[in-house]
């Protein structure tokens, strides 16, 4: 804990304006080892001490948890983004905390990294993102941004952009990936311009894909817009809802148009469009 309120200082110090937090120490191999409610309240303590301290010394501060779900340990505690934001909502201060999600950490867990990010933006939660790629459910690749999985990435910067809606991350656009060990530094600047270089094309591909009318006509077709309507209109009741006849014939012979929106989001991709 003094370690972690001296590297607070540092921060500040420095004008940082958010401090990551990865606790890939907590977590365990052995059932009994672990009292999760009882670490779970250290977590707490540790974070509330660590916002009153922000606030009692004026530090413009913000704490991004970072989740991972194994590696080093067997099981970390606060596994995903859903775990770590029901953990924030029991904080005294949790307007100062929020998530760094990590693209590898999610697919990890056989997430998809894109609709999570759109979770935390919904909860105003997304402080700081790392992207990087991952091949599926096996050990933390850290590969370079596009590498991996390249379909996932495309969505995720759809994500960041808003994904067609108003919710969009303005935060740092950040990379937390590896170079192979083997590379020289040629291969590691190499690797650190492909990510960046990975990001503008995707978002390049992402515009166009949502500039397309082809894309707005498949959306419309979709119905996809019809989700953002409340279920109850205003003045509607519970009763009024019950008592709406559907034409189920009508409902079976419909198509849902998900198939050519998702291959047109594909050749956009590939580069096709
Ligand atoms: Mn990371």
């Amino acid at each position: 804990m003094a370690k972690v309120l001296r590297n607070v200082d540092l921060a500040a110090s420095l004008g940082a304006d958010t401090f990551v937090m990865w606790g890939g120490r907590e977590g365990a191999e052995h059932g009994a080892s672990k009292d999760v409610g009882a670490a779970m309240d250290r977590m707490k303590e540790s974070l509330d001490i660590l916002c009153d301290y922000v606030l009692e010394q004026g530090y413009s501060l913000k704490f991004a948890l970072e989740p991972k779900p194994n590696e080093p340990r067997g099981d970390i505690l606060l596994p995903t983004i859903g775990h770590a934001l029901a953990f924030i909502s029991e904080l005294e201060h949790p307007e100062m905390v929020g998530l760094n999600p990590e693209v590898g950490h999610e697919e990890m867990a056989g997430l998809n990294f894109a609709q999570g990010i759109a979770q935390a933006l919904w909860h105003d939660k997304l402080f700081h993102i790392d992207l990087n790629g991952q091949h599926g459910p096996r050990f933390d690749q850290d590969l370079r941004f596009g590498a991996g999985n390249l379909r996932g990435a495309f969505w995720t910067v759809d994500a960041i952009l808003g994904a067609g809606t108003d919710r969009t991350y303005d935060g740092y656009v950040h990379f937390d990936y590896k170079p192979p060990r083997a590379e020289d530094f040629d291969g590691v600047w190499e690797s650190a311009r492909a990510c960046m270089r990975n990001y503008l094309i995707l978002r390049e591909r992402v515009r166009a894909f949502r500039a397309d009318p082809e894309v707005a006509a498949a959306l419309e077709a979709a119905k996809v817009a019809e989700l953002a309507e409340p279920t109850l209109a205003p003045g509607e009741s519970l009763a009024d809802l019950r008592s709406e006849e559907r034409d189920l014939e009508a409902l079976a012979r419909r198509s849902v148009g998900m198939e050519v929106l998702d291959q047109l989001a594909l050749e956009h991709l590939l580069g096709a469009r």
